[in-house]
């Protein structure tokens, strides 16, 4: 089942945010979260099966061998929800459904990734989900008031999706969820690690050109839905490493001093100038544990994938 409608839009709109983000001083900047309309997840798809981006892989060996130390966590008949949707949770659900009935809740703000989610999923026995078509920590509020009395609730929050949050913000939001939980609740959370360089850079400039492709399709969809007039080939893609902040930068770089009309509004660009368009942030194994602490939890159990440095981190609410 899949509940709709009463999504609080939190945040400003498409226009708003690219109309702000390419105007302010200095670097130009546009929320990743655009990245991923429905052609932008379907390339992020693609990334993930990638040979150069193993990111995904090895955390669907861990969860494959360590799915049923996992299920012990959650009580009998609780709810798992999932801050995204997707197929690697499988492996998780099944080994709950051995022997408990779970309730499965998905949250996600496109339908179309939900039904997905859904179809892939209808099969599993003991298992009823229940997707939440709205923003992370809405659907987790609302998900959470389905608990019954007594019972626990696990959170996953797969993928190194944290990453994607600069460091402060990222410990802000995991405080939030711990505010939606109770003691004894859990949490999964995957977090990339850090990993030399010539493994780490290909992952995101990968030689078939998909991730170039995933991050020039924003421009696309400036100018398909807001009347932009990007010119593709004049942008290139760029991924860098930076080792102060340990986060991959993917940056769209112009190539040449250009003008761009999006609606009514101007933008120039300088020679080499670039619009910052998402972060990865990279993980030592102890941070996990120190975020933890200072966010509400405890981390209960840590497994590091051993041929793609990756860990999975199980916390639980103090
Ligand atoms: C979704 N997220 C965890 C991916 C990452 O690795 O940061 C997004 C991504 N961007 C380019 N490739 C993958």
């Amino acid at each position: 089942m899949l509940i709709r409608g009463g999504a609080t839009q939190t945040g400003n709109s498409f226009a708003e945010d690219v109309s702000a983000g390419l105007g302010r001083p200095g670097q130009k900047e546009l929320p990743s979260k655009y990245l991923y309309d429905d052609v932008g997840s379907a390339l992020f798809e693609v990334i993930t099966k990638l040979p150069e981006y193993g990111l995904t892989r090895a955390e669907e060996r861990i969860l494959r061998r360590h799915s049923d130390e996992i299920a012990e966590q959650l009580p009998a008949q609780g709810i798992v929800v999932e801050l995204g949707s997707g197929r690697k949770t499988r492996r998780i659900l099944e080994a709950l459904a051995q022997h408990q009935f779970t309730t499965y809740c998905p949250i996600e703000i496109s339908s179309t990734a939900l039904e997905s989610c859904e179809r892939e999923l209808d099969d599993l026995p003991n298992v009823s989900i229940l997707g939440f078509e709205t923003e992370y920590l809405d659907g987790l509020n609302k998900a959470v008031l389905r608990r019954r009395a007594g019972l626990g609730v696990m959170v996953l929050f797969l993928g190194s999706s944290i990453g994607n949050f600069d460091r402060s913000p990222g410990e802000d939001f995991l405080r939030k969820i711990r505010e939606a939980l109770q003691p004894g609740d859990g949490l999964l959370l995957g977090t990339d690690l850090e990993k030399p360089l010539d493994q780490l850079i290909p992952a995101y400039d990968d030689p078939l050109g998909v991730t170039a492709v995933f991050n020039t399709n924003l421009l696309v969809r400036i100018n398909r839905e807001l009347g932009g007039d990007f010119d593709l080939p004049r942008f290139e893609h760029v991924a860098l490493y930076n080792a102060r902040d340990r986060r991959i930068e993917m940056h769209l770089r112009s190539i040449e001093n250009q003008s761009i009309t999006i609606g009514r509004e101007q933008f120039s660009f300088q020679r080499d100038e670039t619009i910052w368009t998402e972060s990865s942030h990279k993980y030592r194994r102890h941070e996990a544990l120190e975020m933890a602490e200072r966010t509400g939890f405890k981390c209960a159990a840590q497994w590091v994938d051993d041929e793609w440095p990756f860990a999975e981190n199980l916390l639980v609410a103090v």
